[in-house]
């Protein structure tokens, strides 16, 4: 895919904006994480922030997005606030899920994020469901699933894709592909070829998952075409896994390039390049982020956990 240079300087600012708070967040979550503030596991996106960011940029608040596992950046692109994602890994009340569902089960129904689930491919029939209704009930929204690699080996990610394209539902499938199921490579967890396998049932389209203009432009055409009637589609988005499957350590499997594998640090460059933003707006989008996380941490810091009365309300 060509890169797009019809991008504008308040779109380019946005998206950066977004990849910047989850990648701000998700380092402040890896700083913290050793020090047991965190009631909960994590699996951290940094590497991945420009397919949470191109993705989500056009997806609306009445879309249903169902997440895997790897929730925080997709969930904060759809919009899911620094505060209530903190709260939650803190386990507090004021969490999106009011302490009770962790990182792995993030809950925000106003900003179309309507439950994830822990087990692979977990939530792909969900998002077909969602899409279902939506035809049903002849109303404009999608269903998202977004899922990993591994997640295309199970035989739920074969029988969405199928019913999805039989009856044309209003669903996008996002495989975020970081070439890992945890420690294991694609090589040596799956047979198939994801293009190929996603192919036999729907349009799909291969995109760098770490160039957040082509994803944009890619998720652009595939989300337009659904929304006129066009049935599902299949964005496979090629991407770097920068951290451990798990947890706040750095990954010492695979090989980074801080600057060619980075997202952001690309779209900066092109932000500056092509004119659009300065060094100096950019280090001052960085800080502002920096201090809503500041105000998040605090925030979830000084909220209460929940009791067994909570639970049962
Ligand atoms: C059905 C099932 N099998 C195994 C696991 C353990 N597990 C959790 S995450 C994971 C790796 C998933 O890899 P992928 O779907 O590619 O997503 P990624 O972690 O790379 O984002 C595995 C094997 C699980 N949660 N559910």
């Amino acid at each position: 895919m060509t890169r797009p240079h019809t991008i504008t300087r308040e779109r380019g600012l946005r998206l950066l904006r977004t990849m910047r708070t989850i990648r701000q967040a998700s380092e402040r979550i890896a700083a913290l994480y050793p020090t047991n503030v965190m009631e909960t596991p994590v699996h951290l996106c940094i590497g991945q922030e420009a397919v949470a960011a191109g993705i989500c940029h056009h997806l609306q608040d009445r879309d249903q997005l169902f997440l895997g596992h790897r929730t925080h950046g997709p969930a904060m692109a759809k919009g899911l606030g620094l505060r209530p994602l903190f709260a939650e890994l803190y386990g507090r009340t004021t969490g999106c899920s009011r302490g009770f569902g962790g990182s792995m089960h993030l809950y925000d129904p106003e900003h179309g994020l309507p439950g994830s689930s822990a087990i692979v491919g977990g939530s792909i029939a969900l998002a077909v469901g969602a899409g279902l209704a939506a035809q049903l009930q002849k109303q404009d929204f999608l269903g998202v699933a977004w899922f990993g690699d591994a997640a295309t080996n199970a035989g739920v990610c074969y029988e969405s894709m199928n019913f999805a394209a039989l009856r044309g539902l209003p669903v996008l499938f996002v495989c975020e592909d970081n070439g890992y199921s945890n420690v294991m490579p694609k090589s040596v967890h799956s047979a198939h070829d994801i293009e190929t396998l996603a192919k036999v049932f729907m349009p799909t389209v291969a995109v760098d998952g770490t160039d957040a203009l082509a994803t944009f432009a890619a998720a652009g055409e595939a989300i337009a075409s659904i929304r006129q009637g066009g049935g599902p589609r299949f964005l496979h988005c090629q991407t770097k896994r920068w951290m451990k499957h798990q947890g706040h350590e750095k990954c010492d499997i695979v090989t980074v390039d801080r600057e060619r594998d980075c997202p952001i640090h690309k779209l900066e460059a092109f932000l500056r390049g092509s004119g659009l933003a300065s060094g100096a707006e950019l280090a001052q989008t960085a800080c502002e982020i920096e201090a809503a996380i500041d105000d998040a941490i605090a925030f979830a810091s000084a909220s209460p956990f929940p009791t067994p009365e909570l639970l049962e309300a």
